[in-house]
């Protein structure tokens, strides 16, 4: 039997689980069409989306038409949650983006096809709700063909009713083309999602790109393959094994986290989507220790890494980092229901990024003041273009410093580029590594190992701040903040007060358009704006006004640069860093 591993992606209310249980119907799994409004579908199982009725994770459910096996994945389609489907699009064959008859294409929409597109993801467009009021098939279907240069199939219906559900299950099974990948061959697998089982336990969400994982298969020293379930006809089912072209849910494999890879499979490196662009405090009201608050939250951000924990422990303070306030209620929510914690977010803030402005190059040297450190390091900052990341290098030999002092180095230069000059994390920075040395190992006569006479990892790792820094500092740095794209729909009668209110709010937008009665406005607006153009929009249009948002881009902030408060030892201030890790050492 083939394996398909689909997508169903859209934006918020579309559809996608409506018709993933329309599907899972028609192909038999099912007896009964289950109700999102009344928390009976397959896909949304939390007990959270079931009470939202909304998808908040992604989930797959399996079944087979036209003699093809497909293992579907429902994904959220609210934009506070699009890291759900940022981690599955690398496991996918093919994809249906559903748009709505009635809402249209939507900002979200865009953002989906750009990063199907750039993935090279086989897709079909279903075109949703035509049975209801106001549906207006052809002209979604001509929205869609601006937007998308290469047409891809379009099939319509609606889910509810099941109208079109045929034709787009037969095109499924044979239009999209089915996983390849050979069974004999290495394995490869890539961990996409992580959920903790009923005894807490780590099950692992695998896609098989090749080779078979048997039970009691060895990882590596460590872990072993203790349990295998495959999804089938609408479950999981316990099996020996799994093999190329199918997901896999996999116990046993302790401290496994989202991206990882198994054997030689390629590491997704490449996002698709913009990171959270916002930041809270997150503290406990209740009686609860900082301490449970960091737990619980740990294993949040092990289902979801792009919560991404930031401890001060000058502050005492724990920050997380976030899409938006649906997002934010869900993981209040999750606190209290699944840890009984009862948390408050504070200080909201943008996230923006720095970036070097050119080249930057610093040498300590072992034995040479102001060096007190038992150890030479020295480092070369480059930018790189926008988009391509932190890289770590070597221009010394690689001999010249034993193998785990350079592991020390690259894995301190990645931590230290998380607070750059003005505290934000630096992108796109290229680090070379140009001097290194080190005092091997050596003691007096008839003593043990002197520390005071050789070089040890800590030396590495307490040095290499002050260098990436001082490299940093010599190539300057530009604070970027996050900017969204915007598409304002207004009465046409309210659009003359609008734009001084946007440049107030130092959005740039292009001409409005005139539509009949209505005005659009597209443009770009700083994403630490957006909420006060929200709120400002409901008196402006009499309610009337709908705006769109989503990520765009990062720009240089004009003005004076905004600082994010340090939580390590502050490798700017060279005296106080050297006296805070020398006493820890
Ligand atoms: N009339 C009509 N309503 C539909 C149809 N499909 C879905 N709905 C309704 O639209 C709402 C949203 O449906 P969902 O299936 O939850 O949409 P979704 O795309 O999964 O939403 P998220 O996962 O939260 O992004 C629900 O109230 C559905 O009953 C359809 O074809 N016709
Ligand atoms: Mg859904």
């Amino acid at each position: 039997l083939r394996t398909l591993n689909l997508g169903i992606l859209a934006h918020v209310d579309a559809g996608k689980t409506t018709l993933t249980e329309r599907l899972l119907y028609a192909a038999g799994v099912i007896d009964e069409v289950g109700s999102v409004d009344e928390g009976s579908t397959q896909t949304d199982s939390l007990e959270l989306e079931r009470r939202r009725g909304i998808t908040i994770k992604s989930a797959v459910v399996s079944f087979v038409i036209d003699g093809v096996t497909v293992n579907l994945v429902d994904t959220p389609g609210h934009p506070d949650f699009i890291a759900e489907v940022e981690r599955v699009l690398s496991l996918l064959d093919g994809a249906v983006l559903v748009v709505s008859a009635v809402e249209g294409v939507q900002a979200q929409t865009r953002v989906l096809m750009r990063a199907l597109q750039r993935s090279r993801i086989p897709t079909l467009i279903f075109v949703n709700k035509t049975d209801r009021l106001g549906a207006r098939p052809e002209e979604v279907e001509l929205e869609m063909a601006d937007l998308d240069d290469d047409p891809h199939p379009i099939y319509f219906g609606s889910a509810i009713t099941g109208a079109g559900i045929d034709t787009l299950g037969h095109a499924i099974a044979t239009l999209l083309p089915p996983s390849e990948g050979d069974p004999g061959g290495p394995v490869e697998a890539t961990c996409f999602k992580v959920e903790r089982g009923p005894a807490g336990e780590r099950i692992a969400y695998v896609r098989m790109f090749s080779g078979t994982l048997r039970v009691r298969d060895r990882i590596d020293e460590r872990r072993k393959v203790t349990a295998i379930k495959v999804f089938d006809h609408g479950g999981a089912v316990t099996r020996q094994a799994t093999e190329a072209g199918e997901i896999a849910k996999l116990w046993g494999l302790g401290d496994i986290r989202i991206g990882d890879t198994l054997g030689a499979a390629k590491a997704a490196h490449d996002t698709h989507f913009a990171p959270p662009t916002l930041e809270a405090v997150i503290r406990s009201s209740g009686t609860a220790n900082r301490g449970a608050l960091y737990t619980a939250l740990a294993q949040l951000a092990e289902q979801d890494p792009l919560i991404n924990l930031r401890q001060d422990d000058v502050r005492q303070e724990l920050y997380v980092s976030l899409y938006g306030e649906v997002q934010k209620e869900v993981i209040q929510e999750t606190l209290a229901a699944d840890f009984g914690l009862d948390v408050e977010f504070h200080d909201t803030t943008t996230i923006c990024i720095e970036r070097p402005n050119g080249t930057g190059a610093a040498v300590e040297i072992m034995h040479k003041p102001p060096n007190p450190i038992l150890a030479t390091i020295g480092l070369r900052v480059d930018q790189a273009p926008a988009g391509a990341g932190n890289e770590f290098r070597y221009e010394v030999e690689l001999g010249s410093i034993p193998m785990a002092f350079h592991k020390a180095v690259e894995e301190t230069v990645h931590a230290a580029l998380r607070q750059g000059l003005n505290g934000w994390e630096v992108e796109d920075c290229t680090v070379t590594m140009t001097h290194a040395g080190y005092a091997p190992r050596q003691s007096h006569a008839h003593q043990g190992f002197s520390r005071a006479m050789s070089s040890t990892g800590a030396d590495f790792r307490n040095l290499t701040p002050l260098v990436l820094m001082g490299a940093l500092a010599q190539a300057g740095t530009t604070v970027y903040e996050p900017v969204q794209h915007f598409l304002l729909e207004v009465p046409a009668d309210t659009a003359g007060p609008i734009l001084p209110v946007l440049t107030k709010l130092r959005a740039t937008p292009q001409a409005p358009a005139m539509r009949g009665r209505a005005c659009t406005i597209e443009g770009e607006i700083p994403s630490a704006r957006v909420h006060e153009l929200q709120q400002q929009l409901l008196a402006l249009t009499r309610g009337e006004g709908v705006l769109e948002v989503a990520f765009s881009s990062y720009q240089p902030v004009r003005g004076p640069a905004p600082s994010r408060p340090r939580t390590d030892n502050n490798p700017l201030n060279r005296r106080e860093y050297l006296l805070r890790v020398l006493r820890r050492v």
